[in-house]
């Protein structure tokens, strides 16, 4: 796939192992520093109550903008060499705790079906700790095939979700 130069792309950082603040803010410094991407915004950090098992620590999250000029599978395969570096263990438990979760969110305006990357994320529309980070730093943002964010904002109730830092 080919993409024009510079796109700007959003990224959701999660953690709920070893210190998840510092993951997180270890992770936007790996990201920041990668060559061909340059931070835009970066949201606050957010305490959220684990989806899924219920038998994990509560996740820290944000989410990031960044404008890069690698092509999409090129950024995800950034993003998950970082998710290794930082000592991320696939355990095979869906939705099991983890140090560090690098999410791609949205690319640009590319809608894809493809397992191995599906754009927008699948659990964006429905996800407060995807949601609310995103509109901090893109309130007037349109989601490629969902349409305004504010829209998307009204169907999640913030329940659970806690900002920590700004
Ligand atoms: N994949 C497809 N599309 C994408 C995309 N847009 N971004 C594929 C990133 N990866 C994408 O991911 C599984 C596969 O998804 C990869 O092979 C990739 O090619 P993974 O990171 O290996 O596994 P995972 O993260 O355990 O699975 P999954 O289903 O992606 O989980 P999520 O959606 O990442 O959710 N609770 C709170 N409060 N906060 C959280 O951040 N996160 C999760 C994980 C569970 N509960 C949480 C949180
Ligand atoms: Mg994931």
């Amino acid at each position: 796939m080919t993409v024009a130069s510079r796109v700007i792309a959003y990224i959701g950082l999660g953690s709920n192992l070893n210190d998840p603040g510092q993951q997180i803010k270890s992770a936007r410094i790996a990201i920041a520093e990668t060559d061909k991407i340059s931070e835009v915004a970066f949201s606050s950090l957010y305490r959220s109550l684990p989806m899924g098992p219920q038998d994990q620590p509560d996740y820290v999250n944000a989410v990031m903008s960044v404008a890069t000029e690698l092509e999409p599978f090129e950024l995800l395969r950034c993003l998950q060499a970082i998710e290794n570096e930082q000592g991320r263990v696939r355990t095979g438990l869906r939705w099991g705790a983890r140090t560090l979760d690098l999410d791609l969110l949205i690319y640009d305006q590319i809608q894809l079906a493809d397992p191995v990357l599906t754009l927008p994320h699948s659990g964006l529309p429905d996800r407060a700790f995807v949601l609310y980070p995103l509109y901090e730093i893109a309130p007037d943002l349109v989601v490629p095939g969902y349409g305004p964010l504010t829209a998307l904002l009204e169907h999640c109730p913030q329940a659970g979700l806690q900002q920590l830092s700004s």
